[in-house]
């Protein structure tokens, strides 16, 4: 990773923390009346990864956080007229940050019937097959999504035909109200990958580098033509399921405990330890990051609500 990268990497890390925060700020205060699920503490392990595709290159996102809108390069504008209920959203607002759909730079978006990624994955990596497209798909999902049975049925199926699809389990420890150590019998998902005869690996999904580099190696075996992996990052989330949830199923000795491994002063005290990052450009970054987020609010703010005669268009039938 040379120093542009890595800069690269940091500021959209910055923008989705920053996004999000004032995302629920705005939901609390009734200002929107969208729901999200908070990405914060996942934001260094979704822009790493997707830091390692090409703009033609598919990817499906999983439920949680505006990272890998950020990192995809979707305008944030957009995607808060698509929390917001408004026309200017990528599926003109009508249907929520579940939906946010890019075909421009391969986002086939989310399912929101959780385990509904894996089949459209396999299927992305399929198409890509038959018509010998130089073109990989990223497929990120939960700990508690792996355990949907599409996920046997789909990562088989790719490793049988040799699919391009890459499974990168973000392994936030909780699905829900429910651990990931009560509900799954291995400890590292990852390990499945011996079931499917595919490479992959665990790793810690709060440190950058080596996301980065589990990722771009599993991205570089399929665009070879090597077939599909299983990956894992172990991470955690720091904020509640949902912008407004009593969290009271987790203690808060084991929320703090994990605070103390949020991402972004890790990666900042790195990137300062290789003077990378100064203080002065650290505060530019930030204060970059405010303007952005106050225009991109401002912008949804004066884009209408789509008409109710256009509800049908799009759909497909
Ligand atoms: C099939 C299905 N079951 C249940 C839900 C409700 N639901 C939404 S998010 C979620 C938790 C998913 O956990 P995980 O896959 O670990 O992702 P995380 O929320 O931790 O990011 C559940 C149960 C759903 N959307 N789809
Ligand atoms: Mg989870």
């Amino acid at each position: 990773m040379d120093n542009k990268l890595k800069l690269d990497i940091y500021k959209k890390i910055i923008l989705s923390r920053r996004l999000e925060e004032r995302i629920a700020e705005l939901i609390k205060a009734g200002q929107v009346g969208g729901f999200m699920h908070p990405g914060v503490g996942q934001e260094a392990l979704q822009v790493a990864a997707i830091t390692t595709l090409r703009p033609s290159d598919y990817m499906l996102y999983a439920h949680r956080g505006v990272a890998y809108w950020v990192a995809r390069g979707i305008p944030i504008e957009k995607v808060l007229c698509d929390l917001a209920g408004r026309e200017g959203g990528t599926d003109h607002g009508k249907g929520g940050v579940m939906h946010v759909v890019y075909p421009e730079l391969g986002v086939l978006g989310a399912s929101g019937t959780l385990g509904g990624c894996f089949p459209i994955a396999a299927g992305a990596g399929l198409s890509i097959k038959v018509k010998h497209e130089d073109k990989v798909v990223l497929c990120f999902f939960g700990d508690g999504t792996s355990n949907r049975g599409t996920f046997h049925e789909s990562l088989n199926f790719c490793a049988v035909r040799k699919l391009p699809v890459v499974f990168l389990c973000e392994n936030n420890g909780w699905a829900v109200s429910m651990s990931t150590e009560k509900s799954t019998a291995v400890k590292d998902i990852a390990d499945r990958r011996h079931g499917y005869a595919m490479p992959g690996k665990t790793f810690d999904g709060n440190d950058v580098e080596q996301v980065f580099d589990a990722v771009n190696q599993a991205i570089k075996h399929a665009r070879a033509g090597n077939g599909p992996s299983l990956l894992e990052a172990k991470t955690y989330r720091l904020w509640g399921h949902w912008i407004g949830d009593p969290d009271s199923y987790r203690s808060r000795e084991e929320v703090e405990k994990h605070w103390r491994r949020d991402p972004i002063p890790i990666y900042e005290r790195k990137l300062m330890d290789e003077k990378v990052l100064v203080e002065s450009i650290k505060a530019e970054i930030d204060e970059d990051a405010r303007v952005q987020i106050d225009r991109a609010i401002e912008f949804m703010q004066n884009q209408p609500s789509p008409n109710p005669e256009s509800a049908l268009d799009d759909v497909y039938a």
